[in-house]
């Protein structure tokens, strides 16, 4: 096992993976940007270098800097976290090739999901179930895209090869309205992505986002952890996300499990991973994997009992898968809240300092957050202040344990989104499950005529 692993990112996610390192005996150290630097948690860590100002692109998305922390502490591997570094190929690569151990997958199987049109040919030969639409990248030739979007039918959907989580994508409901859109989504794509393939979907209209959690060693030991529903999203953005996704059948449950441990032993995944798929009419369909430790994993942690970050540094240190597919046993039911420093209406970021905070507790709750009384939040970085996570045996004691917990949750200085999770904890919709991934823009935009 390492002796020491640099943490490289901020905040809630810095803070898990801290305490993770602790349980295993690791020492760890904390890079941090000027505005964290008296952050609880990087005075909680072993060692902590600061490796540069305020700003993501001369701080957490330093890569020099970052392994220069890593040289003069002497820490054997790097765990990325969620966002910043944690999916690009390029930084994995010079990780590794410095001596360090990236705890993660391997740069290429980064690299190939990082491009949606070669993840999602990987996936269809591994004999994961994709959206249907062109075969690969789409032809330049005008009557070709006409040809396949007939062949898919309309409304269809023109994706950025570059893209994922929603960047980079138009629906097109008419062939007039095809050559134009896909000109448009291609020239955004070069701007923003420096490639300008885009691939052709049918265009799901009232799909759930219903994700499987993987984990697989180095000896092409790979198994699944359930599911998460995360539809209730705004702009992309998930704000509550639960485990398992209300109203599956066990039969399909397993089936696209089986189908997604399988694609992991068949390309040789390594660590932790999520299979995205879009569900509509008791159908997977596969949009995208992400390669790195999820916002929402501790509600897997809770259903299956898997401490899912002590998993990836024992799979990156080379250990042997800890458990076997037929020692998961889903139990229960667990949900959890994003809490964002924003305001609940307009949804404006709404950083400063916390004057008041007090965190809620009790049977089922888990609190994930490194924030505290008096602690700045800075306006740098993304509104993720904490995480509310709750578990009960059924859906139903889970929401109940939710909403009291929230009821508890005092947080002033800084407006939250506090209220509007309370308000979805009694949405008559929410509380039956499996709403739509355009479910709370459609309440939002009714709230506001409303008003
Ligand atoms: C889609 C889709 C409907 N049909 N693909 C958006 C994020 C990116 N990961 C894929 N996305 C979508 N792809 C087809 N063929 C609808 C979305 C989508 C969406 C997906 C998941 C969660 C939230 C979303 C919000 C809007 C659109």
């Amino acid at each position: 096992m390492f002796e020491k692993i640099l943490i490289a990112n901020r905040g809630e996610i810095a803070l898990r993976v801290q305490r993770a390192c602790r349980e295993l005996g690791i020492k760890t150290v904390a890079v941090h940007s000027e505005a964290d630097a008296e952050a609880k948690y990087v005075k909680l860590a072993d060692e902590s270098v600061c490796i540069g100002p305020a700003a993501p692109a001369l701080s957490y998305l330093n890569i020099p800097a970052i392994i220069s922390a890593a040289e003069v502490t002497d820490a054997e591997a790097i765990h990325p976290g969620y966002g910043f570094l944690s999916e690009n190929a390029d930084f994995a690569e010079r990780v590794e090739k410095s001596g360090f151990v990236f705890i993660g997958p391997k740069a290429e199987t980064i690299r190939l999901m990082g491009d949606k049109v070669s993840a999602k040919a990987a996936m269809k030969k591994a004999g994961v179930p994709c959206v249907p639409g062109s075969d690969g990248s789409l032809s330049e030739v005008p009557e070709e895209i006409v040809k396949t979007a007939r062949a898919v039918g309309y409304p269809v959907i023109i994706k950025a090869a570059g893209g994922g989580g929603g960047r980079g994508m138009r629906v097109v409901h008419t062939e007039a309205a095809l050559l134009n859109a896909v000109q448009m989504t291609r020239a955004e794509a070069q701007a923003a992505f420096s490639n300008p393939m885009v691939y052709m979907e049918k265009y799901l209209e009232k799909p759930r986002h219903i994700e499987i959690q993987v984990l697989a060693d180095k000896f092409r030991n790979a198994i699944y952890l359930g599911d998460r529903d995360c539809s209730m999203q705004r702009r992309h953005q998930k704000i509550i996300e639960e485990a398992p996704a209300p109203h599956l059948s066990a039969r399909s449950r397993v089936r696209v499990g089986e189908r997604c441990a399988e694609a992991c032993r068949k390309i040789g995944y390594e660590g932790a991973g999520t299979f995205e798929f879009l569900y509509e009419n008791e159908e997977f369909y596969f949009i995208e994997m992400n390669t790195r430790l999820q916002v929402e994993h501790p509600v897997t942690e809770f259903v299956t009992g898997i401490d899912l970050v002590q998993a990836q540094i024992r799979i990156a240190a080379g250990e042997r898968m800890p458990v076997k597919q037929r020692d998961i046993e889903l139990k229960g039911h667990a949900i959890e809240c994003r809490i964002n420093a924003e305001d609940p209406l307009k949804f404006t970021p709404s950083p400063g300092r916390v004057t008041a905070w007090h965190m809620p507790g009790g049977p089922g709750i888990r609190v994930d957050s490194h924030v505290y009384a008096n602690y700045f939040v800075p306006p740098n970085y993304d509104s993720l202040i904490g995480k509310l996570i709750a578990y009960g045996d059924t859906r139903e004691q889970a929401i109940a344990r939710m909403s009291i917990a929230l009821s508890e949750t005092v947080v002033e200085g800084i407006k939250t989104n506090v209220p509007l999770h309370i308000d979805l904890m009694q949405d008559a919709a929410f509380r039956r499950g499996g709403t739509s991934i355009h479910y709370l823009e459609e309440k939002l935009a009714k709230s506001v005529k409303s008003e």
